[in-house]
């Protein structure tokens, strides 16, 4: 469908329009009385969300680039249906650089909007051992809210997949931001030649590159950001895996699509189920993993 088609088909006045985004790429405009949002239907990306009277809630590098075969880098990648590294194949799997299909646009009885894509077949689709299917609920309102479901299309055989929301989160400064909820949990220390490690500290600070695959773990994370005087509270369902990322001065620098400085200004901390978390999903049935991002003002 092209542009004038989607728009006759699922703009809702007022609430929902649809527009060529950066790089003319098909983006939906949310305006709810919230919050506004942009969402593309590149690798079905929220590029952007933010609530009216508050900063930005998702960081959205200024170097990104917004052309086919190219992630979008910032805003809340879909990764699926592998996470990390792949030999002979792009990193964080193909979802994040297919154009996904807009299935329905809807108005909540509170105003919020939702959004509803689907992954589109494709020869990489085609490819993976089990036939399976993605759905994707974007719903922007008070809060954002998130519901990947894969289902599995066989009837045979059982379908094994990774998956991650891989967010990235505006901070007024990394230095003023603490991370809780993850002591006592286990991870891979992908900075360190991914060591086994277990979290000591109530709160994580940052202030060297962070990269960390928390293992087996259900719990909401909160962010805390002094500088922005907000938190933010990450809840999830369906959900053991949560990642914390920065890539500091030199990996920020080896970026092209991400400024030398904008480490500063972003953390991701992803929900998802990776590693020995990945997802395995009896014939004919689906998984559907939620994160709810919840933002309050602290003094
Ligand atoms: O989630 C953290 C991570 O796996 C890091 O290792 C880093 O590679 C980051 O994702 C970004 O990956 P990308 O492929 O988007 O550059």
């Amino acid at each position: 469908m092209n542009i004038k088609e989607l728009q006759k088909r699922f703009e809702i006045p007022g609430l929902v329009s649809l527009t060529d985004g950066s790089g003319d790429l098909p983006m939906l405009w949310v305006d709810t009385q919230w919050s506004v949002a942009e969402i593309y239907l590149h690798g079905a990306q929220v590029a952007t969300f933010q609530k009216k009277n508050e900063p930005a809630l998702l960081f959205l590098s200024e170097e990104s680039r917004f052309e086919e075969g190219q992630a979008i880098r910032g805003g809340v990648p879909v990764i699926l249906p592998w996470f990390g590294a792949r030999d002979g194949d792009m990193a964080h799997g193909f979802a994040r650089v297919k154009d996904w299909e807009l299935k329905a646009t809807s108005a909540g009885k509170d105003g919020s909007a939702q959004v509803v894509l689907r992954l589109p077949d494709s020869p990489e689709m085609a490819k993976w051992p089990t036939p399976f299917a993605a759905e994707y609920a974007v719903t922007v309102g008070k809060t954002l809210k998130l519901e990947l479901r894969i289902e599995n299309l066989s009837k045979e055989r059982e379908l094994v997949l990774e998956e991650c929301l891989h967010t990235y989160f505006e901070v007024g400064e990394i230095g003023s931001v603490s991370i809780a909820g993850l002591k006592g949990v286990e991870y891979l220390d992908k900075v360190g030649g991914s060591a086994k490690k277990t979290e000591t500290n109530e709160v994580i600070r940052i202030a060297s590159e962070v990269d960390r695959v928390y293992m087996d773990t259900t719990g909401d994370v909160e962010i805390r950001d002094a500088k922005l005087k907000r938190s933010i509270r990450v809840k999830k369902e369906g959900s053991q895996s949560t990642v914390v990322w920065n890539p500091w001065i030199e990996k920020a620098k080896a970026m092209a699509d991400f400024g030398d400085e904008e480490y500063l200004k972003m953390v991701c901390v992803e929900s998802g189920n990776v590693g020995r978390n990945k997802l395995t999903i009896a014939p004919g049935k689906n998984a559907t993993m939620t994160v709810e991002l919840v933002t309050e003002k602290i003094s």
